[in-house]
């Protein structure tokens, strides 16, 4: 898959596995965001729903920065629905998601056919899709079946699928990416479901590529934890070769 080669060049280039979830609330501190810590990751995650001031071009904005800073953009939609609602929700909302977003994901619980038709879809856009097979908060329902189930769905539309959103390698996804998030440089949680492995712990256990939030965003420098978070998943990946 193009996406997929473009990340691990991404990877190997930047020498970075750091996705930021760029968890903010203006479109002014995202594209701070994306212009000061674009250098030192490979993907920049964003909720866009969570931006107060969103305006049509703030897509196009981030997009030019993804090709200065040579990062990809992941919406974190993690769309939940039947097929068509789906489409309509990526390519016809006001966040016009089908133009700039080279990533997306979905909740495997809506079934092989609907994932399929959605799918079709954000390949047209050479956007790739991501499945939701393990989530990281306390007592969600993604079981090993939920996982195995999640796996065989991605073999089935392999060629739409880049990876998965889990909390480390599985049975099944030795094909896909694994994007892990919960990732904090100290283990622990927020007290509001999240639970965080260590970077070290992550990478160990077959991700490829953290996602970290708030562990960088509410720092007193972002760009300096950035760096650390950086540092710290590149080690741990040197560490499994
Ligand atoms: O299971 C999940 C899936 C996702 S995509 N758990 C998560 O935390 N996420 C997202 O990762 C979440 O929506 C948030 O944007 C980020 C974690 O943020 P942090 O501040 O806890 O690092």
């Amino acid at each position: 898959n193009p996406i997929t080669k473009k990340i691990l060049e991404i990877v190997q280039t930047k020498q970075t596995n750091l996705c930021l979830a760029a968890d903010v609330h203006t479109s002014a501190e995202l594209l701070h965001l994306a212009e000061t810590i674009g250098p030192h990751i490979a993907v920049f995650k964003t909720h866009l729903e969570i931006t107060e001031d969103w305006t049509p071009g703030l897509g196009e904005k981030l997009k030019a920065l993804s090709q200065k800073h040579n990062f990809l953009i992941f919406e974190d939609r993690k769309l939940a629905d039947i097929g068509n609602t789906m489409i309509m929700q990526y390519e016809n909302s006001v966040f016009e998601i089908s133009k700039w977003a080279d990533l997306i994901n979905v909740h495997p619980v809506v079934g092989l056919p609907s994932i399929k038709a959605l799918a079709e879809r954000t390949s047209a856009n050479n956007c790739g899709l991501l499945l939701l097979a393990e989530l990281s908060v306390a007592g969600n329902l993604t079981d090993e079946t939920y996982k195995q189930k999640s796996a065989a769905m991605a073999a089935e539309l392999s060629e739409h699928v880049i990876g998965f959103i889990a909390r480390g390698a599985f049975p099944g996804s030795e094909n896909f990416l694994v994007m892990t998030p919960g990732v904090k440089l100290e283990a622990g949680t927020d007290n509001k479901g999240q639970q965080y492995l260590t970077p070290e712990i992550a990478i160990k256990g077959g991700s490829d590529l953290i996602i970290v939030g708030r562990g960088i965003i509410q720092a007193a420098d972002p760009l300096a934890m950035a760096i650390e978070y950086k540092k710290a998943g590149w080690q741990a990946h040197l560490k499994q070769m």
